[in-house]
């Protein structure tokens, strides 16, 4: 095998590494993020724990899965999962930054708070596999102390609880009615926007038993989705649609993604723009600069800022400005039918770079 990747099925960015490398065909092995890879591998080479990390032929250490993806697509050659049409390259990059960043709050919702026995059981198995039940119980209770506590720093609380719900069915009818026309979200090959889906999708939203219950019952063609991510090791390369179409079903969700993900995106750009201004270029950057309030699906709460969000949404940008003349025009029409205003003229802010597995100001 040449590469190894560390994570653990219960992970939400192991879930979009790996559909990836398996649709990607390429040639790994899995291992579990146990403690001591945690101890002797990720938290030594990396600095901080993380997963998934993915060690390559020569030794090298990737981490971050966009960054993961990024090489790994452009060094085992097509086909890409990065459409080369400019408005489905877009669609792609921003449904990764929404999957990424923004399903974050139904994911972690969902799993502490209807399946927080299952968590606990499967953080123990996968930190010590060799211990008793009870004993892993315990192990993954105490290793969930810092995932649990999330909740409150992302904005899930008792004021956005009910609206992270009723945002999240919202959005299950919408996959279900796209993906009952469609194989994936631009066509029959997947793009970087399902694989940035299907880490929330899958290992929280479809793995947990009762958010799992909540999508069969709900979302039969999204279920399909999920089961043909997971299990594409030996899948067809598919193709997009032609003529660089985006189906209307998905418009609804990239609408939500502007009015509920880009306002907090832009709060979060104003307020690096300000730390930023006695700094140095290559100062670490810290992974939450104070808090703010936010409104979710019409609730009003109060999270932690988070940089990382603007790292993510440099990719939507750097396309997008690296566009002219006919492209720069199609990309305009089809933002203004999503209230993409809230992108095109996102804020300016200080450009992030990541220097070892560490985010810095570039
Ligand atoms: N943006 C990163 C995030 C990785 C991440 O957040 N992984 C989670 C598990 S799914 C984790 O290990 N979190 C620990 C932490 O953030 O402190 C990626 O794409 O790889």
């Amino acid at each position: 095998m040449t590469y190894t990747l560390y994570g653990a099925e219960v992970s939400y960015f192991t879930g979009k590494a790996r559909a990836f490398l398996d649709w990607k065909r390429v040639d790994y092995s899995e291992k579990p993020a146990t403690r001591d890879v945690y101890r002797e591998i990720i938290v030594p080479r990396i600095g901080w724990p993380v997963i998934p990390v993915v060690c390559g032929p020569d030794d090298e250490l990737l981490q971050d899965t966009s960054d993961i993806i990024d090489l790994l697509d452009a060094r085992h050659g097509p086909p890409s999962v990065f459409p080369e049409t400019p408005v489905q390259k877009l669609v792609a990059l921003l449904l990764e930054l929404f999957g990424d960043e923004w399903l974050v709050l139904p994911a972690m919702h969902y799993r502490w708070t209807y399946n927080r026995d299952f968590a606990y059981r499967e953080f123990g198995r996968l930190s010590a596999p060799d211990a008793t039940d009870e004993e892993q119980y315990e192990i993954g209770r105490a290793n969930a102390t810092n995932f649990e506590g999330a909740l409150p720093m992302l904005g899930v609380d008792a004021r956005t609880a009910a609206a992270i719900e009723t945002g999240y069915c919202r959005m299950l009818d919408e996959l279900d009615a796209h993906f009952a026309a469609h194989e994936m979200l631009l066509g029959s090959r997947p793009s970087i926007g399902d694989f940035g889906l299907f880490g929330p999708l899958y290992a929280h939203q479809f793995r947990d038993p009762e958010s799992g219950k909540l999508m069969q019952e709900r979302a039969p063609n999204l279920v399909r989705w999920v089961k043909t991510l997971r299990d594409n090791k030996a899948a067809r390369p598919g193709a997009f649609l032609e003529g660089d179409t985006v189906p209307e079903t998905l418009l609804s969700i990239l609408r939500t993604q502007m009015q509920d993900q880009f306002p907090c995106l832009a709060d979060t750009a104003r307020a690096l723009a300000d730390w930023a201004k006695d700094q140095k270029p290559g100062t670490p950057v810290p992974r939450a600069l104070g808090k703010h309030a936010f409104t979710t699906h019409g609730a009003r709460g109060e999270r932690m800022i988070f940089p990382f969000n603007l790292w993510m949404l440099q990719r939507p940008i750097e396309h997008y400005r690296s566009l002219s003349g006919g492209d720069r025009d199609t990309v305009e029409a089809f933002l203004s039918g999503i209230g993409g205003e809230a992108f095109s003229r996102f804020p300016d802010f200080p450009r992030l770079e990541r220097v070892d597995y560490r985010l810095v100001l570039a």
